[in-house]
Parts: C-alpha cells; structure tokens; sequence
C-alpha cells in the first residue's frame, strides 16, 4: 500500500475562547470556538490529517494536555488566549513536549495594546500566524502540512 501516514494535530485553545461569536464580534468575529473546530476537522481531512481540539479556561490543564502530546499527536496549534503575554508554565511545556508548535491569534496582537506585544508562547514556536481571524488556524493546519 503507497501513501503518507495520517499525521497527528492537537489543536489548544486558551481562557475566554470558548466566548467566541458571542462577544465583542468587532475584535474576534462572529464564528464560534465550535464552527472553527468544525472547520479544521474537515480541512485536516483533506490534508490527510487527524485534528483534536480542545479548550480551556485553565492554564494548568492546558499544561496537562501538552504534557501528554508528545506520544498521541505530531505537532501542535495553539492559541493560548491571555496566557499568550503572561505564562512562563505554557512556555516551558512546549518547549519541553518536542513538537513542532504553530502559534495562532484570531487578531493582530501588534496592533493592539503594546501588553499584547509580548508573547512567551512565540520564542518556543516554529512560526506565528495573527490576525487573519478564524482563518488564522486553516493556514496553521496548511504550513503544518508542509512542514511535517
Ligand atoms: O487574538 C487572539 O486570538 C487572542 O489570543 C485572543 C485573546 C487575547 O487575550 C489575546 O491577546 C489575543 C482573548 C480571547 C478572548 O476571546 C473573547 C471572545 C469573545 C468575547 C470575549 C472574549
């Protein structure tokens, strides 16, 4: 049998996500945290990638998951939310978890508040995608696909 193994991606959302299309659709849009989800599960599958999401409001568990990844999955999408400009606990997690890691922002956190400026999920990060809205995600499944 030819063809490539089906590669592996977890996809990690952080505090406040699961709020999307429901507030502040100015800054974040209209699409929910589940339409997003919906549609990376189906342009995974057509990039012969299997796709899992999950959302947290608490970094801990966030911590938890990426503790776990190494084994189960072949890289990583995150958006850590807030967490982004302020967890060194997130840092070190991936750093530590040996995947390639694709940082997603639904904004242009450059073009925000300068304490968006900053992220700690960056520097451990093989690339960076903001401010392309919910499509910010497809394109990291589409670089990942590249890349893996
Ligand atoms: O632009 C992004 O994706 C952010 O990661 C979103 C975070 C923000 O703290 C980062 O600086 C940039 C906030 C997510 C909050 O999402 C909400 C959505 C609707 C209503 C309230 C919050």
């Amino acid at each position: 049998m030819t063809g490539k193994k089906t590669k592996s991606i977890l996809i990690l959302n952080g505090p406040n996500l699961n709020m999307l299309g429901k507030r502040e659709p100015k800054i974040y849009g209209k699409t929910t945290l589940a339409d997003i989800e919906k549609s990376c599960i189906l342009h995974g599958k057509s990039l012969n990638m299997a796709v899992t999401c999950r959302q947290s409001n608490v970094e801990g568990e966030l911590v938890t998951w990426i503790q776990a990844s190494n084994k189960k999955f072949d890289a990583i999408i995150i958006n850590a939310g807030a967490y982004t400009h302020t967890s060194i606990a997130l840092h070190d997690a991936l750093k530590a978890c040996d995947l390639p890691v694709v940082e997603v922002h639904i904004s242009n956190i450059y073009a925000r508040e300068s304490f968006r400026h900053i992220s700690f999920i960056a520097p451990v990060s093989v690339g960076s995608i903001c401010g392309f809205g919910a499509d910010g995600y497809l394109v990291a499944l589409d670089a990942l696909a590249r890349k893996l």
